[in-house]
């Protein structure tokens, strides 16, 4: 992996566009092969457990939990770097999980802040989303709208939308002004951050490729779950001195069993989160975030 750390330059540029725009990309993570070696790894974990609905659904949702090359992705010196300068050195990865938006799918992402329904305390939280294929506009790349992390949480209503990628097709309130929006273009293994409050979504994939990203979501340890139980987390970087989280180890092999079994205690206690006061047929078995 490549760990070529920031300039200083490039650290300022990091923490002065995400405080004033609310996001920061493109980023340099990985080159394009070591992306299509992830995609490739992931690809050949799904094969290996595709008969398996609730075990391919782990899969997506906890890839850093069950295969070593996303336990390293997560630590990747470059990563940590960039996030760090936004939300300290002390950093823990509170969920890792695709976007997988398949050649001609409906899939979207309404628009949407993620820490609306996550039952954390605070906001020192930054998801840093991977692309490990291009992510282009004619593929549903994501939008973001300037500034608009400012606005703190909007109200937002749910949709329980078929094609929506969001666990309850959760979509802003009040007017978003999409016109202003930017396109996150991103090469396979450029990142972009983006704050917890940003409106952000995404359109549906319009070519013959899969589309793939992954959105690792680093928090601050002083941050705390005030809502369901504390999710298994992985400790990436600095000191935890808080110890609000439980942390886990990472895999020490590929798709084994003590990981899918934390894996199954993560998704039953993440589910208790997401789907706070939702009625138990409206639960979906692979929605995210
Ligand atoms: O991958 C997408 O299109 C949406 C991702 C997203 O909403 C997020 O990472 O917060």
């Amino acid at each position: 992996m490549n760990d070529v750390l920031c300039s200083p330059v490039i650290a300022t540029t990091i923490a002065t566009a995400y405080a004033e725009d609310g996001y920061f990309f493109p980023y340099d993570v990985i080159s394009e092969t070591e992306a299509a070696g992830l995609l490739a790894d992931l690809e050949a974990a799904e094969a290996e457990v595709a008969a398996d609905r609730a075990r391919l659904s782990m899969l997506r949702s906890y890839p850093a939990q069950l295969l070593p090359s996303f336990a390293r992705l997560i630590r990747q010196p470059r990563l940590i770097e960039a996030v760090s300068q936004i939300i300290g050195p002390d950093l823990l990865v509170w969920s890792c999980g695709f976007f997988i938006k398949e050649p001609s799918a409906k899939s979207y992402v309404s628009w949407h802040q993620d820490l609306n329904y996550w039952g954390l305390d605070g906001e020192q939280e930054v998801t840093a989303w991977l692309a490990l294929t291009p992510a282009t506009v004619e593929n549903g790349c994501m939008r973001f709208v300037p500034g608009s992390h400012e606005k703190k949480v909007v109200p937002h209503v749910d949709s329980f939308a078929q094609d929506n990628l969001l666990t309850r097709g959760q979509e802003i309130a009040i007017e978003v002004d999409e016109a202003s929006a930017v396109n996150v273009v991103l090469r396979a293994g450029q990142a972009s951050f983006h704050h917890g409050h940003m409106f952000h979504a995404s359109g549906p994939n319009g070519t013959s490729l899969r589309r793939v990203g992954v959105a690792i979501r680093y928090v601050a340890p002083s941050m705390k779950q005030v809502s369901g139980d504390k999710l298994l987390v992985s400790h990436v970087s600095g000191k935890d001195e808080y110890g609000h989280f439980d942390v886990m180890p990472p895999p020490a092999g590929r798709l084994l069993e003590e990981d899918f079994d934390r894996a199954r205690r993560n998704t039953e206690m993440k589910r208790g989160i997401l789907y706070k006061d939702v009625k138990p047929e409206l639960v979906k078995e692979t929605r995210r975030a």
